[in-house]
């Protein structure tokens, strides 16, 4: 355990070429993929968060801790996504417009690949425009956007709307999640599925694929 340790704490003092460095020793002292990522990866970010809340740092700290943690991401990234078999369906993912927050958007993408979706990754700043058009050019099974500040929730909505206005809505599920996003909030906004984190994101797409 003390490699993850180290590698959280690599997160937590700002160190991506510390968290690239434990990331791939605790992969050669035969830690799975899942537990790195849940154990150091998030556990490093958790206290980040919690420190951003507290005024205890700021941007440009989070940003290098967000860094290191994409650096360890990248080295898990084809391992939590390697696919034996056909995909059991296509999702496109999103952070939604005006919304810059990617790191839990990429792990659930990562996890969706892990569990046998093709997954393509849209990006942050998303606006409906730029999810229709990938509906239309990906003709995806399900959508699924991502919200990390309340201020950006009414996106979710509003490209909901947007989806049906273009008369795409009945093609495809839509999935919503992301911390300020509740499983009430989706429904009242007319979301099929919900995730409270990657794990049930994974559990509802494969629900709404007709895999579960
Ligand atoms: Co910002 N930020 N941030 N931030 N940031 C939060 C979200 C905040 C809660 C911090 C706080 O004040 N307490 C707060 C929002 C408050 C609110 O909405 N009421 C906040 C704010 C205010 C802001 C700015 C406005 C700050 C400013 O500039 N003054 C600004 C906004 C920029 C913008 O988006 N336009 C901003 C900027 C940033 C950074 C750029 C510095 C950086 C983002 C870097 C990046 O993502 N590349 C950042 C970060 C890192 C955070 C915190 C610290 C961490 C977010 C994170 O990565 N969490 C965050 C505080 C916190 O969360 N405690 C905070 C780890 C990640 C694994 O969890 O993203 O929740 P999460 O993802 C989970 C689930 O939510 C779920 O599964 C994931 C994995 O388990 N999930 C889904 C996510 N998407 C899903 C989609 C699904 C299903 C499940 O289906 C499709």
């Amino acid at each position: 355990m003390a490699v993850l340790e180290d590698l959280k704490n690599a997160i937590i003092t700002y160190k991506p070429a510390k968290a690239k460095e434990y990331t791939l020793q605790a992969l050669a002292e035969g830690y799975e993929p899942p537990q790195i990522l849940s154990e150091g990866l998030i556990g490093g970010m958790t206290v980040i968060g919690d420190k951003f809340k507290r005024n205890q740092i700021y941007v440009p700290e989070v940003l290098i801790a967000a860094k290191a943690t994409h650096a360890g991401l990248d080295v898990l990234k084809p391992l939590l996504s390697e696919r034996k078999t056909k995909p059991i369906g296509k999702v496109i993912v999103g952070t939604v417009k005006d919304d810059l927050h990617d790191i839990g958007k990429n792990l659930v993408a990562m996890m969706l690949e892990g569990a046998g979706f093709e997954v393509i990754n849209l990006g942050v700043n998303v606006d409906p425009d730029k999810f229709i058009a990938a509906i239309k050019e990906y003709e995806p099974d399900i959508v699924g956007m991502s919200s990390l500040i309340t201020s950006t929730l009414h996106w979710l909505e509003d490209t909901i709307k947007a989806i049906q206005e273009v008369g795409l809505r009945d093609k495809v599920k839509v999935m919503v999640g992301g911390a300020p996003v509740t499983e009430e909030w989706a429904l009242q906004i007319g979301a099929d599925g919900y995730g409270k984190d990657a794990t049930s994101a994974v559990e509802a797409a494969r629900k709404l694929v007709g895999a579960a």
